[in-house]
């Protein structure tokens, strides 16, 4: 047995939590992350400010720790998971948004060959609170299932998140599909993901590149405004 106190989340000042998450979730605790975010939200935390400065600042460092080669790909998925926890109190929260009209259409996914979805989860939901219905195609998304959703939704934009740099090139292969297809005057394409930039959005061809979650909401938003009156 331990001779060490038993550590109480709920006792600790908002700065000594917010670390003790970061702390938490590389370690991939889950029920703690959940206990956390939900100590903060009671707090009357901002569910912005809970998801930027612990959840992602945290997988921030799991990421430079996968690279460096101290973490592995277990241990990530842990952090990962943790991080889930998390999001699912934070959901209705960040989708909630009663008093807002439906203020256009999304499809969105993770391109063909990637399964990172936490980023793409985190702007689906915040695309939702802001009134944007959205049907999320998930992860590994092929160019004829962005092509489907196309039909069935009808959508005002579609988004692309990617997170390999070996998938990232696919992005352009489904707006070359779309330009082809006579389909881009319709819809908007919208890209993001860690290794994607401004830069690449504009080589493939993209209408807007968002750089996280609530910047891409707002471009979103502005898209809307400037193309649907
Ligand atoms: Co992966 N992985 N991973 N991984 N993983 C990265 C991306 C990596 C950078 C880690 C590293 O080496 N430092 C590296 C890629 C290197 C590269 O391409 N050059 C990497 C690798 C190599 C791999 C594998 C190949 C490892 C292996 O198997 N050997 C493998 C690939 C599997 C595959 O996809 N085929 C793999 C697997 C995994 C796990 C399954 C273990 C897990 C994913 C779990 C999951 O998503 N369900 C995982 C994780 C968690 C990561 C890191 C650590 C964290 C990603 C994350 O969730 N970040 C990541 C390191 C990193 O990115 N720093 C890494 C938090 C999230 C909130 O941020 O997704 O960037 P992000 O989203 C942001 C913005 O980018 C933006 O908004 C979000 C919120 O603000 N955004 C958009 C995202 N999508 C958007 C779309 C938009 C607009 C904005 O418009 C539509």
């Amino acid at each position: 047995m331990s001779d060490e106190p038993e550590l109480i989340l709920a006792d600790l000042s908002d700065d000594e939590l917010v670390e003790q998450m970061k702390d938490d979730l590389y370690d991939g605790m889950g029920p703690e992350i959940a206990e956390g975010t939900q100590i903060l939200l009671d707090r009357g935390w901002d569910a912005n400010a809970i998801l930027t400065e612990s959840l992602v600042e945290a997988m921030r460092i799991v990421g430079l720790d996968f690279g460096d080669g101290i973490l592995f790909v277990p241990e990530v998925l842990s952090a990962a998971n943790a991080m889930k926890g998390g999001m699912e109190l934070l959901r209705p929260i960040l989708a909630a948004n009663d008093a807002v009209k439906p203020t256009g259409r999304v499809v969105i996914g993770t391109v063909k060959g990637d399964i990172h979805d936490i980023g793409k989860n985190l702007v689906a939901m915040m695309l939702e609170g802001a009134g944007f219905e959205v049907m999320d195609l998930g992860i590994n998304t092929d160019v004829e299932e962005f092509l489907k959703a196309y039909d069935e939704f009808n959508p005002d934009l579609l988004g692309m998140s990617a997170l390999l740099t070996t998938t990232m090139p696919y992005m352009g292969v489904v707006i070359e599909e779309f330009e082809k297809r006579g389909l881009r005057k319709d819809c908007g394409i919208f890209v993001g993901g860690a290794p994607v930039n401004q830069e690449f959005a504009d080589a493939i061809g993209a209408t807007e590149y968002g750089g996280d979650a609530s910047n891409t909401v707002e471009l979103a938003k502005r898209f809307m405004g400037v193309n649907r009156p």
